[in-house]
């Protein structure tokens, strides 16, 4: 069977860098699928005694996605440095130059859409791009850092270990909604298995704690994912990772407590936007529902754009309106492209990218209106 493209190649550059002592920079999504592979790729290289110099989560509300000049500007401290970007970077041609000008060399191990070419990184693992034979492309980021770190770890992967990375690997393949087919079945059937005697203090707390007990297996896991990926972060860290890598009981249990409150809060938080969408759609004959405001949070607009676009079968564009530019969440009905739809508009865009049925957008205002007539256009046409 013909291997993920560079997973070897990745694996060979991160153990030199243990074995040179080089200071490594994690870099990830700061939903769960991206915290869970910072965890796994951290846990690895720990393992090894490699020197993991930060740990570092993209602040979606106040940096946006990917890799960003305001994360650059924090972490050129550490330079030279080895800068391993986790479930983004696929589409960060500029930030992988000035990264590299910072002496921050950058592998990027992503599971978004390429678009036309590649950013300028040592190493990239993206089953998605060309020349990647391994026939299997629809990983989460989580299952392609678990397949990396069974390149690095050769026998040093224990059995307690390979458990613990594919529990997580699982939550996030649920997490990013993957097709539940081949490997990716593989690791949510086997991490489920294994969460249920899981080590993970974070994860056990959760499975017990009393107001989860009413629910049954399947459904404690869509709460526990669904707690888990909308963390929030604190000092460039998710609350899911400092949950995930939580030691002590009782810390772990005032964290999930958090995190379950709060995402019974957004609950109606997103209901109450998903109304204020319908309400402007009403009486609209566009093909496409097209709506932000300045009120909206960057964190809740994936799941409005989700629901809308189950509910009302058309492409969804929510955006959180900004002073000068607007972020956007994209959802379409299944058989189109949402990364396709943009690339068509490209030229009226800061940064797009993402998946075909989910993806996300920031542009300047002074488009907002071109880029919806050419959206419509693009829809109209296919
Ligand atoms: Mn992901």
């Amino acid at each position: 069977m013909p291997e993920i493209k560079n997973l070897k190649k990745a694996s060979n550059r991160i153990l030199k860098a243990i074995k040179n002592k080089e200071k490594i920079i994690i870099y990830g999504d700061a939903d769960l699928d991206g915290t869970a592979s910072v965890v796994i790729l951290k846990e690895a290289i720990e393992n090894l005694k490699g020197n993991i110099a930060a740990v570092y989560f993209v602040d979606r509300e106040n940096e946006g996605y990917g890799i960003n000049k305001n994360a650059l500007s924090f972490l050129k401290r550490f330079s030279p440095a080895i800068l391993i970007a986790l479930d983004l970077g696929i589409t960060n041609f500029e930030e992988v130059k000035i990264a590299k000008k910072l002496g921050l060399e950058t592998i990027i191990i992503d599971h978004h859409q390429v678009i036309d070419s590649l950013p300028e990184a040592s190493i990239i693992v993206d089953p998605k791009q060309k020349g990647d034979n391994y026939p299997f492309k629809e990983f989460a980021a989580a299952g392609l850092v678990y397949e990396l770190t069974k390149v690095i770890l050769k026998d040093k992967m224990s059995n307690s270990l390979d458990n613990s990375f594919l529990e997580l690997a699982a939550l996030a393949t649920i997490a990013d909604m993957m097709i539940r087919e081949k490997d990716n079945k593989t690791y949510i059937e086997k991490g489920l298995q294994s969460l249920k005697n899981t080590q993970r203090i974070g994860i056990k707390v959760f499975l017990e704690i009393n107001s989860l007990k009413i629910f049954k297996e399947k459904e404690k896991v869509q709460k526990i994912v669904s707690a888990l990926n909308a963390s929030e972060i604190k000092n460039h860290l998710t609350e899911a990772y400092l949950l995930l890598t939580c030691q002590n009981k009782r810390k772990a249990e005032n964290l999930v407590e958090k995190l379950l409150d709060r995402n019974e809060a957004r609950r109606f938080q997103i209901k109450d936007i998903v109304e204020q969408v319908e309400e402007r759609i009403l009486d609209s004959a566009d093909s496409i529902i097209f709506e932000g405001d300045i009120g909206w949070s960057n964190i809740l607009i994936g799941s409005v754009a989700s629901r809308i676009c189950n509910k009302h079968k058309k492409p969804c564009f929510i955006f959180k309106k900004r002073k000068e530019s607007s972020m956007g969440a994209v959802r379409v009905p299944s058989g189109m492209d949402a990364v396709q739809a943009m690339k068509s508009c490209q030229k009226l865009l800061m940064t797009f990218g993402g998946h075909a049925p989910a993806a996300g957008f920031t542009v300047k205002n002074e488009n907002l209106e071109k880029f919806k007539e050419c959206l419509i256009k693009y829809f109209k046409a296919i």
